[in-house]
């Protein structure tokens, strides 16, 4: 009888200690809110913040994370040479970090060594893949550089206008909107064509992007409004060159691009002029900068390869100041104002036993990664697949408290104009039109506050 009951104890005893280890492993009341990237969060607030590899590697996979920080951080030079050749006859910039500066937003300068921001080109209309129309001796993407001895494609120049905004309390900020022209063309352009500006993003939590199932993605679209918040988010679908399949679009600034690999092949392809073996016709090809070498692929399969798997794994910042009243009132007000509706705070990456630091991480992004029209002001007018002129991809605001630490003076939007967080919001029009009145309602405490709780992300 009492051996009984001390094996009853006992095994009360084991079925409380079960019980407690299983709450200790699924803590939900103390969820660490700072954890934008999950595990793969860092604890860095200085200039290097974006530039951290994902905690949890694999020694070997640690290797290859270094090889393709090294690829990443290398100007490329002209053909023939024996490592890191390829570059041009066109390019926009010598490598992959003079554009993506401390792995961070670019400069958006023109002609300049720093300078970050490109232009893609089209004719109007879709070809065949429902896509840009190339231009007959451009293609998709203006190279404003050329290796020596080969003219450019163009120059591009920007010239800024401002404007005053006034808040409802008076307060008064200045906006700057960029129109670009090109001079110095190579050979003519016929007919209309469309631009598009792009600045370099950050490149961190990219991987993790990538990881979210498609499924949660397009569970967030709302393209008839059917909840009546104003708010019509869609997926961007886009022909991808490299599986020669439609795919939801994750990366650039309107989706246009559907994986990490497809993004850096197209960066060395078009940014560069550095063919790959899944990108291995030049940029420049048919056009008279051809340089005829047949030397392709220029980077070997090797750093390519590696060069995507750092893009892939560099972490994200954790939030800091995340239990300040002030920050936590922001949060309140970014709820309120309906930003939460486009920035989407939670994601849980897919399970992958291949890959268990990409796998089911519980991730704050603050982007539905759907595009919405944004209203004429921070139009391009360019349709990119199926996202419209007016419309983009909801930029993720992980990070964005670091921006101007990780590149001072930081800049914010697709094209750079936006100088400081409270112009990049005053910006925001179209679907985000009653936000940005919301915030432009605001008294100043409470727009301090907002921008207190943005600063912490
Ligand atoms: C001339 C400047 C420039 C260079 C050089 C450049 N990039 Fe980029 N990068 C950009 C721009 C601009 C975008 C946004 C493109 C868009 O919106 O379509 C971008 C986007 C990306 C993205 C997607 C990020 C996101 O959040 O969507 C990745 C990944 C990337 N680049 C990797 C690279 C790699 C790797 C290299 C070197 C091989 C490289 N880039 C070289 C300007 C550059
Ligand atoms: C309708 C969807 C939508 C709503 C609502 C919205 N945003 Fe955005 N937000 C976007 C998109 C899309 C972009 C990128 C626009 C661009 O680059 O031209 C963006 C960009 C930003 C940026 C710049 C980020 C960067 O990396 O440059 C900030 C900051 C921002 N939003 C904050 C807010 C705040 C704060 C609110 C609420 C007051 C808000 N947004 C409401 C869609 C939205
Ligand atoms: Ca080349
Ligand atoms: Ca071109
Ligand atoms: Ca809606």
């Amino acid at each position: 009888m009492r051996k009984l009951k001390v094996i009853g104890l006992l095994a009360v005893f084991v079925l409380l200690l079960v019980k407690c280890q299983k709450s200790a492993v699924f803590p939900a009341a103390q969820y660490d809110d700072r954890l934008s990237g999950g595990d793969e969060t860092v604890f860095d607030a200085t200039s290097q913040a974006f530039g951290n590899m994902f905690p949890n590697l694999a020694a070997y996979d640690t290797h290859i994370h270094i090889l393709g920080d090294l690829t990443f951080n290398q100007t490329f030079v002209t053909a023939p040479a024996i490592i890191h050749g390829g570059l041009g006859p066109i390019f926009n910039n010598t490598g992959c970090i003079n554009c993506h500066h401390n792995d961070g937003i670019g400069l958006p300068t023109a002609g300049d060594q720093q300078s970050s921001l490109l232009m893609r080109i089209s004719l109007p209309g879709v070809d065949a893949h429902g896509g840009p129309v190339a231009v007959p001796g451009y293609g998709l993407q203006l190279q404003d550089k050329a290796v020596y001895g080969k003219l450019p494609e163009c120059s591009v120049n920007i010239v800024y206008t401002t404007q005053i905004i006034t808040f409802a309390d008076g307060a008064q900020i200045e906006l700057r909107a960029p129109t670009y022209t090109l001079s110095n063309l190579y050979t003519p352009i016929a007919g209309t064509y469309l631009l598009s500006p792009r600045l370099a993003p950050p490149m961190i939590g990219l991987g993790l992007l990538e990881a979210i199932p498609e499924s949660e993605i397009i569970a967030n679209a709302d393209p008839n409004d059917a909840n009546n918040d104003g708010i019509k988010g869609h997926a961007n679908y886009v022909w991808d060159a490299i599986t020669q399949t439609r795919q939801l679009g994750r990366f650039g600034w309107k989706a246009n691009t559907a994986s990490v690999l497809t993004q850096v092949a197209t960066a060395f392809n078009q940014d560069m002029g550095v063919t790959s073996s899944v990108l291995p016709v030049e940029s420049s090809y048919g056009q008279s900068q051809y340089d005829g070498l047949h030397d392709d692929p220029e980077v070997p399969d090797s750093l390519l390869n590696a060069v995507k798997f750092y893009a892939q794994t560099l972490c994200v910042p954790a939030r800091r100041n995340t239990t300040d009243a002030t920050v936590k009132r922001g949060e309140a007000l970014f709820i309120s104002a309906k930003c939460v509706n486009c920035h989407k705070q939670t994601f849980t990456t897919a399970v992958d036993v291949s890959r268990p630091y990409m796998s089911n991480q519980v991730i704050h992004p603050y982007t539905d990664m759907l595009v919405h029209d944004m209203g004429p002001g921070l139009a391009d007018n360019r349709p990119d697949y199926l996202a419209g002129g007016q419309e983009w991809r909801t930029a993720p605001l992980w990070g964005l408290g670091l921006y101007t630490t990780v590149n001072s003076p930081g800049y914010f939007l697709h094209d750079g104009r936006a100088r400081t967080i409270t112009e990049a919001i005053m910006w925001h029009g179209g679907e985000a039109e009653g936000s940005k009145a919301t915030f432009q309602n605001m008294n100043s405490t409470d727009r301090d506050a907002l921008l207190k709780f943005l600063q912490s992300l």
